[in-house]
Formats: C-alpha cells, sequence, structure tokens
C-alpha cells in the first residue's frame, strides 16, 4: 500500500512519524474519513472544506492549497489501485519540543491512507444495532467543541470502552445536561410520524456530513426534518432510529438500553433512506 505522506506517495513501511510529532505528543491535529464509491470520492468538498475549519480553529496550517489536496486524495485511489475505499486523511501539528507550544513545530505533517472498511458486520444494516447509553458525556463545545475533528478522540474511545465492556457495540453519548448528542462515530436520528430529528450542533455534536445527506434526503421524501434537543425518552419511544456516518453510513436501531425502537427492527423510513443514499454515492 502506499501513503502520501507531506509531499509524496512512499510505501506503507516507510511511513513513518517522529515521535516528536505533536500529533503523538499531544493529539494536536485533525482529520477526516471519506469514502470512495466506484471510483469517485463521495462528498470530496465537503469534507475538505471541514478539515480546512477544523485546522482554522487550532490555528493550524494545512501545508497544501485545497485545490491541490483534492487531487491528492484522488490519486491515493489511483496509486493504490482502489475504487472503493475508506481514506483517511490526516494533518498534525508536526514535530517540535517537549513542550505544548505550537509555535515551536514549523510545519504540519500531512498524510493519507487509503484502504477498505468495514465496520459493522453486513446483517446489521437489516436487524439494526443494539446501542446502549454511557456514563461518559460528550465533551463540552465550550472545552474541546466536537465540531472540531481533532486527533484527540478519548472522549469519544472512553464511550466505546464501556459499551464494549457491556457487550454493545456502540455507545450514545449525552450532553452533560442529560441531551442525546451522537454516538462514537456516528450521528443519531429519529423518525417519528413525518418527523425526521437530529440534535442540533450546539449540544455538542459533529456536523456530520453524511448527518447533512440524510437531512437532505429525508427532506425530498417530503419529511419534516428538523434539529432539536432530544432526550432518551424521545429515542425510547421514536418509531425509528438510525446512525449516520461516513464509515457506518445508515445504520438502523434495533434497541436502546434494553428498550425496543418501533418494531425492534428496521423502519420503512431508514431503508429507503438506506437505498436513496447509495443511490446518491453511485451518482
Ligand atoms: N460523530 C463523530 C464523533 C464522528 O467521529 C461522525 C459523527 C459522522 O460524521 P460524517 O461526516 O462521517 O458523517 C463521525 C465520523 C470509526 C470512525 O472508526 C468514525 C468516524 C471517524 C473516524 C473513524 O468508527 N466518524
Amino acid at each position: 500500500m502506499k501513503i502520501f505522506l507531506n509531499d509524496k506517495f512512499v510505501d506503507q513501511s516507510k511511513a513513518m512519524l517522529s515521535v516528536f510529532d505533536h500529533g503523538v505528543l499531544y493529539g494536536d491535529g485533525v482529520f477526516e474519513g471519506i469514502r470512495a464509491y466506484g471510483g469517485k470520492i463521495f462528498k470530496l468538498e465537503e469534507h475538505v472544506e471541514r478539515l480546512y475549519e477544523s485546522a482554522h480553529t487550532i490555528m493550524l496550517k494545512v501545508p497544501m492549497e485545497q485545490k491541490e489536496l483534492c487531487e491528492v486524495l484522488k490519486k491515493s485511489l489511483k496509486v493504490n489501485d482502489l475504487t472503493d475505499a475508506y481514506i483517511r486523511l490526516v494533518v498534525t501539528r508536526g514535530v517540535g519540543d517537549l513542550g505544548l507550544d505550537p509555535r515551536k513545530c514549523p510545519k504540519a505533517s500531512l498524510f493519507i491512507i487509503s484502504d477498505k472498511i468495514q465496520l459493522y458486520p453486513k446483517a446489521i444494516y437489516e436487524k439494526g444495532l443494539e446501542i446502549v447509553t454511557v456514563a461518559t458525556q460528550r465533551n463540552v463545545p465550550e472545552a474541546l467543541n466536537p465540531q472540531i475533528k481533532s486527533l484527540n478522540y478519548l472522549n469519544n474511545i472512553l464511550a466505546k470502552i464501556e459499551a464494549v465492556n457491556a457487550g454493545y457495540q456502540e455507545a450514545l453519548m449525552l450532553s452533560h445536561s442529560g441531551y442525546v448528542t451522537e454516538c462514537t462515530g456516528e450521528n443519531v436520528f429519529l423518525v417519528k410520524g413525518n418527523q425526521l430529528l437530529t440534535p442540533p450542533p450546539y449540544i455538542g455534536v459533529l456536523k456530520g456530513i453524511t448527518r447533512d445527506v440524510a437531512m437532505d434526503l429525508g427532506q425530498r421524501m417530503g419529511l419534516d426534518v428538523k434539529e432539536d434537543l432530544l432526550t432518551r425518552h424521545d429515542l425510547y419511544n421514536a418509531d425509528e432510529v438510525f446512525l449516520t456516518g461516513t464509515a457506518a453510513e445508515i445504520i438502523p436501531v434495533s434497541k436502546i438500553d434494553g428498550r425496543k425502537i418501533g418494531l425492534g427492527k428496521r423502519g420503512k423510513i431508514t431503508q429507503r433512506l438506506q437505498e436513496d443514499y447509495h443511490a446518491l454515492t453511485l451518482q
């Protein structure tokens, strides 16, 4: 496998970062997870734009122009002979000294890994996923805004560990005031009657690109799509609940905290959204 590292493609065995890279020492950096379908990168500009926005907020200069970066991302598929792939794009603060000060890091590091991904077993996409609420709360936006797609994923990893320890594959995270935020790597939606609802970004969620697509598809279906504060009670009593993410795509949720959601299997709206989403990825 060929990895793009800073300015060129190198063999996987040669793709290495310094132990002084602040991405490693402090999780100081940003990233994107992007998918390609049939040789075409899905929502490429949106992902690249979000990366630059995350970088801007942490005052990190991406060492490449947006347009050039898009071209390199496309090339990373070609050199690896991939048409359906998951692309991990990472920009770190770069090499510095053993202090936090980012001014000691003159140049950001950038790398791109293009590989295959299958997060969840295929059966889940029909059967639905059983998830559980965890005690670890989502980061408060006032401390570390979840809208920054940063290399600091310990908040999510702690939640994931709790879910896994409890025997589940995914965790539902709440805000410090108890509202629903998101899962560790997916946004969450509910369907109730004609309404399609998802938590607003200000509660502390990543503004997912798949989330945007799902909202758009919902609107086109004639659903009343809204961002709203949601409680666990709202989720437990929804007709349908599903998760969205680039890697996960659209996953039905069959049970939350032991409560059956709707009929306890994939709902009709979720199925239609999955179908419409797949059609869109192949356009
Ligand atoms: N929330 C969080 C916290 C995420 O990390 C999403 C929502 C969905 O966003 P997009 O833009 O992809 O629709 C993400 C992104 C993994 C994994 O291995 C998941 C993400 C990123 C990297 C790895 O589960 N999810």
